[in-house]
Parts: structure tokens; C-alpha cells; sequence
């Protein structure tokens, strides 16, 4: 590959200087390179080799690295208001000291690898190019699947082209002789995941979990993007992108955002059960968004690949992720079955015994799930029989719908509209879940997650609720419909009420005529609601009283709510928009 760009040479060589590798090689992108890394690892014993799934593999993870961890994910910008109240911050000065004596020789022993990847095709003019520097050739590997590497990229970026510098090292040098950890990484209190918006940086130091050390993806698609989309007047969100045909043959293009491990990817790639509705997967976790020329919003989809939760995916939940994860798939801490395969809990059957993500023997009867709750596969999404043909179109799909959620056993009805663009805003600024186990920390704990992004905002959160209010106003008669799902309900008994899955293109048709005018609404305290009749049961034997549930508001509950707004808005003081602050005083009036 040829080195003209003085700026990238220059930087890897200064990083090289303080991190002290063995050695260093520079990233083509090419199935040998991927072949001969893969080979390397599986020769250490840190990759096991699928029998039963071409080109496929497993990795175990470090029992403490199983997932992100927002407590050491930081948005450091020269002003701590500018961060926010939702972020963790340190001043630049301080946390690049803090983590310059870090990275201080810790690639000794390792090979330093340079990535130069896309973010979105090559010749999309929303993509972004990155240079990821890590010291992890399973990062390479996944970065292979999950962006786009190499020599396109290099030669886009030319001699002066602009990149963002992502710095990742697992945090753990070998010494000469030293046997290495099968997934070395520093221990958690010296783990960061840092972030400097104002300068467009990225450095990440401890951690080999995808969401910490792939850092084309929560870091710069959605931290670092989101603060550039705020600068630049476009969006960067947590959000799938699916297209829609119905019967007739229209289509829809819809963006959801729900906080990780809420179902996105299932949503992706759902399998219609109502007769003549085809769905096709643009994207299952993130979206970003530029008006088009003729004033309507563009999304692209900026990965390559799907980095997908396992456990719960089966034939049943998910067909289509299934036949996404026949070969060419890295799984991490899922279990290994004896003929050489890979299963998790949710899968179908149990094995009657496995090997369990921690290297132990398993059988039914074990006190431990066989899979870690966040084990993952890292697939190209090009496998998806439901692939849209064209989620690789540079200028992206347009979107018609905005759909925002979480995981709520109780309160939140299965759907409801915005009476307006500002009052979606408020819907997404006051979405909430129960927490998963896609960071490390507490599971099923009610949280505000606005906009799925509270892990995820690379600045103020109360200035990202102001841009999307500036963007609606851009996208004037443009703007999509916005609307609020919850497929999570249960009956007071705990029942699930709603079946979900590929029944969830009932609730999608309903947006979808909407749209088109074909069906009404209810309006309620707190926003449109089907009316009765128009979601369409057909084949499903849901009973009426599921059914009311589902769709019934609490005004009690709801006033409980309230509260719960007001203490979430309380925390960004004067900076809340007063638009978002007059429609929480309308929902309130409306409760009566
Ligand atoms: C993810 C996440 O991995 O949101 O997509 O954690
Ligand atoms: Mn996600």
C-alpha cells in the first residue's frame, strides 16, 4: 500500500513511539489478510474453528470484558456543560495524561495494526473515513466484517484527505517469553473509553469488547458523529432503517431507535406474518441521516456488517439472523456444543452438553446460562437473505417514519402517534427501558435512555433534544411521522401481551396508513392511538382483554410519569429547550 499521507504517517508513527509495538502493519482488507490472522489465532488456541459453520469462529472473552461499560466511557470536551449531565467527563488535558502514561509501552510484544476504514460505501457522500490503530488482531478481524477496509480507503483518503484517529489498545504488553492471555486486557479501573468531540479523537485503552474496541461504531458512528451531524446539520442515531412494501407495492422506509438489546436487530429483519407485506433490512443499529435535494431525509446505513446479541435469537424470534450466521461469523462467548457447533440460551434445544463461554463443561442442569447474556456474532450483513439490494445506495433510503421505544413491562401502551414533530421530540426525549445486559451494570432497571442515545450522545443531551427541533424545522412538510411502540407490555400476572416478533408488522401497517390517510385515530392524553378495528388481528387469536391492556392508559400511572420527566429534564436545567418544556406542560394538561 502506498504511505502518501503525511499526517496519518505521521500520526502512527507518534503513536507507534509512545506504545512501543514489536511491530507494524498496515490493513489492506483482503480475505488473506483476514485467512492468515484468523489462522494465527486459532494457531494460539484464542480462536476455535466451527466444524459446522464454514469460515466461522469462536472467542471467549476475559469474564470482566463481556460488554460496554459506560461508567468508563467518557465525552471529554474543554467545557464540562458541553458534555452534559448524561455523560462522564474528565478535562482533555487531564484524561489524555491519565491515559498517555497507559498507553505508554503497552503494545510491547504486540503488532500495532492500521485500519483505515469507511464508515458508509465509499462513494456515499455521507460516509466518513476512520484510521483505527489497535493492538488486537480480533479487532481487525471484526473491524474486516463491520466496516470497510483497506485499499479503497486509502486511496479516497489520497495524500491529504480528512480521517478520524481512532487509538485502541487492549492495555496488556507481553513480555519476551510470556505466556499471553487468551483475551488479554487491563483490569477495570484502568479501562477508558474516551472521547474528544472538539477535535474529532477517539481513544480507547483496556478493553476488547466490540462496542469498546470497534471504534467505528459507537464510538465515531455515534459519539464522535452525532457531534459533527449537531456542527454540520445532519443526524447521527441509534436507530435500524427497514423498508416496507405493502401489498400493492408502495414502499416505506422507517428509522427505529430503541436502547441496545431491545430487539432492534429483530426488527430489521422481520419476517411479515401478514400475507403480501415484504421487509427488507437497510441497517440494525445505526442510521445516518442528511437531507436530500429535494428537501426529505436520507439515511444510510454506516456499518458493513451486523454486530448482533445471541442469546434469544432462534428460527422462531429471528429466521432470517439465523440464516445470517451460517459462515463467515465470529461468535463471542457463546457456548461450543461437542460436534463443534455454537448455541446459546433461546436457541432451540439444549444441548445435552457444551463447553460454556467460560471454557467449562455445561449440561441442562448447570446453574449458569451456557452463553454469556451479551454473547454476539459479528456477521457481514451482504449474508442477510433480507438484505435490502439497495442498503448500500450512497445516498441512502428516504425515511417516511421515526419510531422510538423500549422495554416497559407496564405503563407504555403498543403504540401510540406524536400529535406533532415537537411532541415526538418529547416522545424521544423521554423514552425509557429496562436495563440489559449490553453494558456492564444492573439488569431490568427503569432508566430514561432519550432517544436510545443516552450511551451514546457525544454532547449535551439538552442540545441534541434543541437540534432535533432545528432538523424537524428543516424537514418542514418532509418531516417524518413520528411514533412510540412498546412491545414488551405484560398483564399484571406477567404475561407477555403482545407477541411480537413478525406480528409486529400489524402495528407498522397501521403507521404506515396513517401515513397514507387510509385509517384514523383516538386521541388521548398522550397521543394518537388506533382506533378499534384498525389494527389488523387478522389470524392472530389475541384476546380482547390483551388487547384493551395493551392499549390502556393509566392516567394514575401516567401522572407518576410525570414526575419522573420532571426530575430526567431537571438534570439539564436552563439548557432544555423551552419548546420540549411546553409539551411535557401539555401532556400534563391533557392528564387533566
Ligand atoms: C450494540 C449496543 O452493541 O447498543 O449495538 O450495545
Ligand atoms: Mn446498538
Amino acid at each position: 500500500m502506498t504511505l502518501q499521507h503525511a499526517k496519518l504517517n505521521g500520526w502512527v508513527k507518534e503513536v507507534a513511539g509512545l506504545c512501543r509495538p514489536d511491530s507494524i502493519h498496515w490493513c489492506d482488507g483482503s480475505r488473506e489478510e483476514y485467512d492468515r490472522l484468523m489462522k494465527r489465532m486459532v494457531e494460539s488456541g484464542v480462536a476455535t474453528p466451527l466444524q459446522k459453520r464454514p469460515h466461522s469462529f469462536l472467542f471467549r472473552s476475559e469474564p470482566g470484558d463481556v460488554a460496554r461499560i459506560e461508567s468508563r466511557t467518557y465525552i471529554s470536551t474543554a467545557n464540562r456543560d458541553d458534555a452534559g449531565p448524561t455523560n462522564n467527563w474528565v478535562a482533555p488535558e487531564e484524561l489524555k495524561a491519565t491515559m498517555k502514561s497507559l498507553y505508554a509501552g503497552c503494545m510491547k510484544g504486540r503488532t500495532l495494526f492500521v485500519i483505515p476504514f469507511s464508515m458508509g460505501a465509499v462513494d456515499s457522500p455521507i460516509a466518513k473515513i476512520g484510521v483505527e490503530l489497535t493492538d488486537s488482531p480480533y479487532v481487525v478481524c471484526n473491524m474486516h466484517i463491520m466496516t470497510r477496509v483497506g485499499t479503497t480507503v486509502m486511496e479516497k483518503l489520497g495524500a491529504d484527505g480528512e480521517f478520524i484517529p481512532c487509538l485502541h489498545s487492549i492495555g496488556a504488553p507481553v513480555a519476551p517469553g510470556q505466556k499471553d492471555a487468551s483475551w488479554p486486557c487491563a483490569p477495570l479501573d484502568q479501562k477508558y473509553i474516551s472521547h474528544f468531540p472538539e477535535e474529532n479523537l477517539i481513544w480507547s485503552y483496556g478493553s476488547g469488547y466490540g462496542g469498546n474496541a470497534l471504534l467505528g461504531k459507537k464510538c465515531l458512528a455515534l459519539r464522535i458523529a452525532s457531534a459533527m451531524a449537531k456542527r454540520e446539520g445532519w443526524m447521527a442515531e441509534h436507530m435500524l432503517i427497514l423498508r416496507l412494501t405493502n401489498p400493492a407495492g408502495k414502499q416505506y422506509h422507517l428509522a427505529a431507535a430503541f436502547p441496545s438489546a431491545c430487539g432492534k436487530t429483530n426488527l430489521a429483519m422481520l419476517t411479515p406474518t401478514l400475507p403480501g407485506w415484504k421487509c427488507e433490512c437497510v441497517g440494525d443499529d445505526i442510521a445516518w441521516i442528511k437531507i436530500g435535494p429535494d428537501g426529505r431525509p436520507y439515511a444510510i446505513n454506516p456499518e458493513c456488517g451486523f454486530f448482533g446479541v445471541a442469546p434469544g435469537t432462534s428460527y422462531d424470534s429471528n429466521p432470517a439472523a439465523m440464516d445470517t450466521v451460517k459462515e463467515n461469523t465470529i461468535f463471542t462467548n457463546c457456548a461450543l456444543t461437542d460436534d463443534g457447533d455454537i448455541w446459546w440460551e433461546g436457541m432451540g434445544p439444549a444441548p445435552n452438553h457444551a463447553i460454556d463461554w467460560k471454557g467449562r463443561d455445561w449440561t441442562p442442569d448447570a446453574k449458569e446460562p451456557a452463553a454469556h447474556a451479551n454473547a454476539r456474532f459479528t456477521v457481514p450483513a451482504r449474508q442477510c437473505p433480507v438484505i435490502c439490494p439497495d442498503w448500500e445506495k450512497p445516498q441512502g433510503v428516504p425515511i417516511d417514519i421515526f419510531v422510538f421505544g423500549g422495554r416497559r413491562t407496564s405503563v407504555m401502551p403498543l403504540v401510540h402517534e406524536a400529535y406533532s414533530w415537537d411532541h415526538g421530540v418529547f416522545m424521544g426525549a423521554t423514552a425509557s427501558s429496562e436495563t440489559t445486559a449490553a453494558n456492564i451494570g444492573a439488569v431490568g432497571n427503569l432508566r430514561r435512555d432519550p432517544f436510545a442515545m443516552q450511551p451514546f450522545c457525544g454532547y449535551n443531551m439538552a442540545d441534541y433534544f434543541g437540534h432535533w427541533l432545528a432538523m424537524g424545522d428543516r424537514f418542514g412538510k418532509h418531516a417524518p411521522r413520528i411514533f412510540y411502540v412498546n412491545w414488551f407490555r405484560k398483564s399484571p400476572e406477567g404475561k407477555w401481551l403482545w407477541p411480537g416478533f413478525g406480528d409486529n408488522i400489524r402495528v407498522l401497517k397501521w403507521m404506515c396508513e396513517r401515513i397514507d390517510g387510509t385509517v384514523g385515530a383516538v386521541e388521548t392524553p398522550i397521543g394518537l392511538m388506533p382506533k378499534e378495528g384498525d389494527l389488523d388481528l387478522t389470524g392472530l387469536a389475541i384476546p380482547d382483554a390483551d388487547l384493551k391492556e395493551l392499549l390502556r392508559i393509566d392516567a394514575d400511572a401516567w401522572k407518576a410519569e410525570i414526575s419522573d420527566i420532571e426530575r430526567h429534564f431537571g438534570q439539564f436545567g436552563d439548557r432544555l429547550p423551552a419548546r420540549i418544556r411546553r409539551q411535557l406542560d401539555d401532556l400534563r394538561k391533557r392528564l387533566g
